[in-house]
């Protein structure tokens, strides 16, 4: 097989900034001894190692030149067509039992797992280059900041590294030398990228995470949904703090009046759309602003309110559907300086999705790099397409963005893709009802991850892939975080996808979300009315602030808005058997909700 990642020679003076604590080094040794590299690079983040990376990536053909006067600096990676996204089936939770791991993750015993990854990786860099990534997630300065190590034999790793984190020699500065400073230490290789040898595994007791045989972003940027999500909501448990899968959102009335609300939606479902949302017309004067779009990590402060720093650096977002119609600020974001994967090229060196502004080229290259026109059956880009940016190019990043204190949140935001049943927008009784709320929220599947699209599967906070360990601990843990805050957020529920009888989608969505942004602050701040349902508090179309909406009739409002007996007698039984199908680590309280619920649909 030929070599897929061969070595490159650096000059000297780029890859040679090695750190200086003893416990790095020896860690990096033994992989080195295990992975038997032809030699290592050590990454410093700096400009030059970029330019060195991305001409070396171009010459290996890592990566596609894109047209550099329409887009500065931006480059097409295309994966391995059986590598294009999670694999939540092979990724694995590693802890000594079986329970503690629980019952949404696939577990699998530490010392088995260490030893058929080392068979894995032994001599698996021959011939190639090991590099070492040093990074840093959330504000530095902040005491949730974490340090972490990649080691990879991936070029399009490093360079994704360098947008998604704060890499290089910062995270070796702020680790020190002490023997005993804690990071976490992340192994990739991409093997011979073999559907069948492909592992992600965590071992949260030990801070590790192996990842072999993917090339995919999800799978591999070990910073982002290993670390940030299922390492950090087992040390978030801890310690006593949140880690989710939210988007962070800044929202500034004419007034001058700021809130910042969290949202868990589930991968695909628009979480980047709504961090970088563009206020209507009708709403001049409305600024929403992005700390993050994807992961939270939250604790309480002194006020009893809950902060949030967003850990990441860079957005790696779905493509397909993005244009200036969409989400104008990410179109802008990725004008330059930006990593695609998986979309298509045109002949004259742009790239091209499906949803992008304008028509499509009469002709261009797909996903896969064959030849493609209209006409052809296939999709251009990958539904799973992604681009990897930094978040200084967002046009709406939020100034409080490196605070290491984080922003106060004053709601929190659960919603899905759901065809019926769920409402436009419900508020939860208090905290408790909005973990049960949370907890059995669904949503229809997407691309992000393999396996069949479309089908409705409960996500609990959109944790379900996410949560690194035991589901029924998770939801106890935010209910004592709950007895902890003596002011929580509010908790809300959204569905931006509701459909007609016939299909069409109910609401516009995107800027006009706002809409509904606008009655969660009111809610706030306690000047919004609604109604009392038997599922909580839902506006009624007088509460929302529905002006120059022509597209939305009141017979669209009144459905969107609207909860359905019939369906929601499906849903509760629903919420109920997977409450159950969980085991008995489910805490009580959230069956006392159901109840609640249930009882007030039979009154
Ligand atoms: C993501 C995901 O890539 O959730 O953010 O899959
Ligand atoms: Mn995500």
């Amino acid at each position: 097989m030929d070599n897929i990642a061969p070595a490159i020679s650096p000059p000297n003076g780029i890859g040679a900034n090695k750190p200086t604590n003893q416990a790095v080094l020896d860690w990096v040794h033994e992989v080195e001894l295990l992975t038997k590299p032809q030699n290592i690079f050590w990454c410093d983040g700096s400009e030059d190692e970029n330019r060195y990376l991305v001409r070396e990536a171009l010459r290996q053909g890592i990566l596609i030149q894109l047209n550099q006067s329409r887009r500065p600096n931006c480059y097409l990676h295309r994966s391995n067509p059986n590598d294009v996204a999670r694999v939540e089936q092979f990724t694995l939770i590693c802890t000594p039992t079986k329970e503690e791991a629980g019952p949404t993750n696939h577990w699998a015993a530490p010392a088995e797992t260490y030893s058929k990854l080392h068979g894995m990786l032994k001599g698996a860099m021959q011939g190639r280059t090991m590099f070492v990534v040093p990074y840093v997630m959330g504000p530095p300065g902040s005491h949730l900041a974490k340090i972490g190590y990649e080691i990879t034999d991936s070029i399009y790793v490093v360079l994704s590294m360098r947008i998604m984190t704060q890499m290089g020699a910062l995270a070796s500065r702020l680790l020190g030398d002490q023997a005993d400073a804690e990071f976490n230490r992340g192994v990739h290789s991409l093997l011979d990228v073999n559907p069948e040898r492909r592992w992600i595994c965590h071992f949260p007791q030990d801070n590790t995470i192996i990842s072999v045989g993917s090339g995919y972003g999800g799978n591999v940027l070990l910073s982002k949904k290993c670390l940030a999500l299922r390492i950090a909501s087992y040390l978030a448990k801890q310690q006593g703090w949140l880690a989710e899968h939210m988007l962070i959102l800044g929202v500034e009335s004419p007034t001058g009046k700021k809130h910042y609300v969290a949202a868990a939606f589930p991968s695909a479902c628009g979480k980047t759309n709504f961090a970088m949302l563009i206020p209507p017309k009708y709403f001049a004067g409305w600024k929403v602003t992005t700390i993050g779009d994807d992961i939270a990590w939250m604790e309480i402060r002194e006020d009893g309110r809950l902060y949030a720093v967003n850990p990441e650096n860079g957005y790696f977002g779905v493509v397909p559907g993005t244009s200036y119609s969409s989400n104008a600020n990410a179109m802008r974001a990725i004008e330059h300086d930006t990593l695609f994967t998986n979309v298509a090229l045109t002949n004259d060196g742009d790239a091209w999705w499906e949803g992008k502004d304008g028509l499509p080229p009469d002709e261009g290259t797909d996903w896969c790099g064959r030849p493609w026109t209209p006409a052809s059956k296939e999709k251009a880009a990958h539904p799973n397409s992604r681009f990897a940016t930094p978040m200084q190019n967002n046009p709406v990043l939020d100034p409080q963005v490196d605070d290491p204190r984080g922003v106060p949140i004053s709601a929190i935001i659960f919603g899905g893709r759901r065809s019926n049943t769920m409402p436009l927008v419900f508020q939860a009784d208090d905290w408790t009802h909005g973990v049960f709320v949370g907890a059995t929220m669904a949503s229809e599947t997407t691309a992000a991850a393999t396996g069949a699209v479309g089908q409705v599967r409960r996500d609990p906070m959109a944790m379900l892939p996410f949560c690194g360990y035991n589901i029924g601990d998770y939801f106890e843990h935010w209910l004592v975080t709950g007895r902890r805050l003596t002011n929580p957020p509010l908790i809300f529920h959204v569905n931006w996808f509701r459909k007609s009888a016939e299909g069409k989608f109910l609401w516009p969505g995107f800027g006009q979300n706002l809409r509904i942004l606008k009655w969660i602050i009111e809610r706030c701040e306690d000047r919004a009315g609604a109604a009392e349902t038997p599922i909580g508090a839902i506006p009624r179309p007088e509460d929302l602030d529905l002006a120059e909406l022509g597209e939305v009739t009141p017979e669209m409002l009144r459905d969107l808005l609207s909860v359905n007996s019939e369906e929601w007698s499906k849903e509760l039984e629903g919420q109920r058997e997977f409450l159950e199908s969980l085991g008995p680590k489910i805490p009580k309280a959230l069956f006392a909700q159901y109840e609640k619920v249930a009882q007030r649909f039979n009154r």
